[in-house]
């Protein structure tokens, strides 16, 4: 049976006393899924829902049980379609320095938690909405999906890792080009250019990735995915040749748990290995 757990946050132009969920947290076996509600402003960021992303990470990294995080938009228009736009309008260096902070505060909790987070883009994901969705391990689009860092019209630019992560994913020129011109990306061509793992109809979006989490969070060995992950995205930050050292490091330290001893004895035996020993 899901739980549901909802956080309640203020909406900047509402009465402080009106006070609605601005994102919600549904547990299932071994993963979350974090919508975020905010759909009349296309689930625009503002510091709130930052807030509340990260102490949903934050207290997920505390449950055991859980190792997976879907992060999606509510309706079917908008993932999210950025930063707040009028909270920033007024900001003086200062203030956009905390934010900006505050962005990545959330975006590294995200990256940088043991859970494996899939990003399900249900419309549009702009400029912090798309660097949200940089900062998870997969993206699946919705075929209505529109992905961007429109950020330079705006006389901004991304400011919640969007340089760094999205030229890490499609290389330094595709990412200046989606910079720089700002352009919408349909999901056809996001998928083309690795900004997304896959496409599928908005009707099936949560499914599928419900369904690859279910994969991931099922029957395999949960410390070597944990050490993979960490490899493969540590690996970025390093030269070649100390990434690959540190793998076979790796490789040779998991023969010191349990894990290896149960996986590849259950092949030899023909049948499906039980890793909830831990
Ligand atoms: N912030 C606040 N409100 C927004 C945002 C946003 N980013 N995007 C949309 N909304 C609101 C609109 O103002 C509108 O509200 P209202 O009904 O009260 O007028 C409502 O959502 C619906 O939007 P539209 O009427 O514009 O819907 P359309 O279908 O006509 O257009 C678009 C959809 C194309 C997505 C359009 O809304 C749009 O262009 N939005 C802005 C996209 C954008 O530029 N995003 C980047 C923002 S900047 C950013 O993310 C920087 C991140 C780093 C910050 C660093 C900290 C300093």
């Amino acid at each position: 049976m899901s739980i549901v757990l909802f956080f309640y946050g203020q909406i900047g132009h509402r009465k402080k006393s009106a006070r609605m969920a601005l994102t919600s947290l549904e547990k299932k076996n071994h993963y979350a899924i974090l919508t975020i509600n905010r759909p009349d402003a296309l689930n625009a960021l503002n510091e709130d829902i930052l807030n509340e992303i990260h102490e949903h990470v934050e207290g997920l990294a505390g449950d055991a049980a859980i190792r997976g995080l879907i992060i999606t938009g509510t309706g079917e228009k908008a993932f999210c379609a950025g930063a707040d736009i009028g909270q920033m309008a007024s900001f003086n260096p200062e203030q956009a320095e905390a934010f900006a902070r505050k962005g990545h505060k959330t975006m590294n909790a995200i990256a940088g938690s043991d859970l494996v987070s899939i990003a399900a883009i249900n419309g549009f994901a702009l400029g912090g909405g798309l660097e949200l969705a940089l900062s998870c391990d997969i993206r699946i689009a919705s075929d209505n999906a529109k992905m961007g860092l429109p950020e330079t019209g705006l006389g901004i630019i991304p400011g919640f890792g969007g340089t760094q992560r999205l030229s890490r994913l499609v290389g330094p020129a595709l990412a200046l080009e989606i910079i720089l011109t700002g352009t919408q990306v349909k999901s056809d061509r996001a998928l083309q250019i690795g900004l997304v793992n896959q496409v599928v109809v908005q009707s099936e979006l949560l499914n599928t990735a419900e369904k690859m989490m279910g994969i991931i969070t099922g029957k395999k060995g949960p410390e070597a995915q944990k050490i993979a992950r960490w490899l493969v995205h540590s690996g970025l930050e390093q030269p070649l040749s100390a990434a690959l050292e540190r793998e076979i490091n790796e490789f040779s330290q998991i023969f010191s748990r349990e894990e290896p001893r149960v996986g590849l004895t259950a092949f030899k035996e023909k049948k499906e290995p039980d890793f909830s020993g831990g």
